[in-house]
Formats: structure tokens, sequence, C-alpha cells
């Protein structure tokens, strides 16, 4: 049984997650964010579950697909609306842009467009903790095309022989651009690769935000402890394209029944309900929350527009 703060903290995650999105994938048209963005809209029980299940310092490594990854860290609208606009106050400070997401205050410790590339780089922040003696915990969040990569088979293997302080993340929403999961990978069960490398994997349902909270505490609990990583596999469906603010269905490689069926599940809608039946979260409580964030999205677009494009000066500093 979740508590009460668990229950809003999740619902609370998985809000921000998607009115940021549906704020993004609205004035995207306009043309003002010049970067692509990739939406995880629909995807937010994953972020939202291992998130919360994290502290502060723990490390976070993202994807080309990180604004739920940043903002269920704890990320600040105002820093990331600005990034999508370009803007010297952005999380990057405006030369990054949607898939290069990061804010080290928070955990969050990089995004790349490199499918599988930051795997090693969260395996590398696991080592450190080791060897600092510290007790942080490193999330490698990707997507089921970042297992087509060496870099995880390599991650996987090295961070069980060391038994690392890691949690590998995979979103499996059985799409890499518009090739499907099954003429890509022998099976379609992605928790099945833990085993080989000697590590516990779980398949969690991603429109259940408790299912994967409930893996990642446990997760989270073992590498603490020194037991070594865990992987854990999410579920999922990317209700939009692949990149940009629009749905893909009528391109003809998923179709508009399947869309149909994953938003029925909507995990914010299903979550939202079971806090209320079980009296965790009442559905008042959840208006409230969702009053609070609509505001502070506004607040951050408002900011996001009146700030400065970066100095041409600027354009090697952090390099
Ligand atoms: C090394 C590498 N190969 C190919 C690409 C082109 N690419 C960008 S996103 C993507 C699909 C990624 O799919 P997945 O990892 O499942 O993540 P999702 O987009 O579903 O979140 C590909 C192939 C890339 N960015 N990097």
């Amino acid at each position: 049984m979740l508590s009460h703060d668990t229950a809003k903290n999740l619902y609370t995650a998985m809000l921000r997650c998607r009115l940021f999105e549906e704020k993004v994938a609205e004035l995207y048209p306009q043309k003002e964010m010049k970067c692509p963005t990739h939406l995880s809209t629909g995807q937010e029980a994953a972020a939202s579950g291992v998130c919360a299940a994290l502290r502060k310092d723990d490390m976070v490594f993202s994807t080309h697909r990180c604004h739920s990854h940043i903002v269920a860290k704890g990320g600040d609208f105002k820093a990331l609306m600005a990034e999508l606009y370009g803007k010297a106050t952005g999380c990057s400070k405006g030369k990054g842009g949607s898939m290069h997401f990061v804010e080290p205050e928070i955990g969050m410790m990089g995004s790349s467009a490199i499918v599988g590339g930051t795997v090693p780089l969260a395996v590398g922040s696991a080592l450190a903790s080791v060897l600092q003696s510290k007790d942080k915990v490193s999330v490698a969040f990707f997507g089921d095309g970042g297992l087509e990569q060496g870099t995880f088979h390599e991650s996987m293997s090295f961070a069980s022989l060391k038994k690392l302080p890691i949690l590998f993340i995979a979103e499996n929403n059985d799409m890499a651009t518009c090739t499907h999961l099954d003429v890509r990978q022998p099976y379609h069960e992605l928790y099945r690769h833990a085993e080989g490398y000697d590590m516990p994997g779980v398949r969690t349902d991603g429109t259940k935000v408790e299912t994967v909270y409930a893996a990642a505490a446990k997760a989270v609990e073992r590498a603490r402890k020194g037991q070594g990583p865990s992987f854990i596999e999410v579920v999922c469906y990317r209700w939009k394209e692949h990149v940009g603010p629009n749905t893909d269905y009528h391109l003809g490689h998923r179709t508009k029944e399947e869309l149909e069926m994953w938003m029925a599940k909507d995990p914010i809608k299903l979550f939202g309900e079971l806090a209320d039946k079980e009296k965790l979260l009442s559905v008042k409580e959840q208006d409230q929350i969702r009053s609070t964030i609509e505001k502070q999205i506004e607040e951050a677009v408002a900011f996001a527009k009146s700030s400065p494009f970066p100095e041409p000066a600027a354009m090697f500093e952090d390099m």
C-alpha cells in the first residue's frame, strides 16, 4: 500500500511530465522552438515511477527522449522551456535543445542523441560512486532500440561483474523510429536479457506507475546495499510520432486502433482513479495539483519567450 505522500509524488510527477509535453506540442507549430523534439507522452510512468524511488543526488542518464526523465527528477520548467527556445537561460544555456537536457544540481547528468550512448556513462558514474565510497545510485534510461547497441551489453556485463549500484531501465515501446521490435530482435521480453548477465530482471506495466515504482524501489535498495545492478523493463506506448508533436498512425506502421487502445489505458487517468478509490489522493487534490502545474508552465513559457538568446561569444563555452 502506498502512502499519501508517495501517491502524491507519483501523480504530480506524471502530470508534470504530461502537461509540460502537451504545452510543447501545442507551441511547437509556432516554429519558435528550432530543435527536434521527441515527446514521451503516454510513457510518463517509467520516468515517474523510477525517479520517485531515487534521492536528489542519485544520478540519471537519458536519451533523445529525455523530457520526462528530467521533469520527473525535479527539473525546473523555466530552464527546460527556455532550452527548447534556444535561450541563454536554458538548462544547457540554449546550446543543447530538446535532446541535451542536463541539470547536475538535481542529479540529471545528461542526455544524448546517440542511441545507447549514455548507458556506459551511467555505469561510469556508478563506478565512481563506489570508488568514492558514496552510496549514490545511477540510472540508465534507454529505449528498446538501445539494446541493439554493443554499449548496452558491455555495460550490463561490467556492471554485473563489479556489482555496481545501477538500474538499467528499458522503456519498451516496441518501436525504434518506425521499425517494430518484431523485425529487430529475437524476442519481446527484454527483461530476459538480465539473466544472461546474472542480475535480476523484471517486466513492469507502464500503464501502472505503482508497479514501476515498486520494482524501482526494490532495485534501488539492492543497489544501495552494494548488492549490484538490476534491469527493469517498462512496457509502454509512445502516443506521438517518433519526433514531433503529431500522431503517426497515418504513416502505416502503427494503427489508430492500437493508439486508442493504449490511450484508454492512460497511466495518469488509471493512477488518478486508483488513488481516489484507495483514498490516497482525492479528485479535489488532483485538480489542485493540475492547476498549480498549469500555472507554473504558463510562467515558464513567458520566461522562455522573454529570455535572451546566447551571445555569440558564448559559442565555445562549456565545450
Ligand atoms: C547510434 C545511433 N544510431 C541510430 C540513430 C538514429 N535514431 C535516433 S532515435 C532512433 C530510435 C531509437 O529507438 P529506441 O532506442 O527504442 O528509443 P525511442 O525512440 O523508442 O524512445 C534511431 C535509430 C542514432 N541517433 N544513434
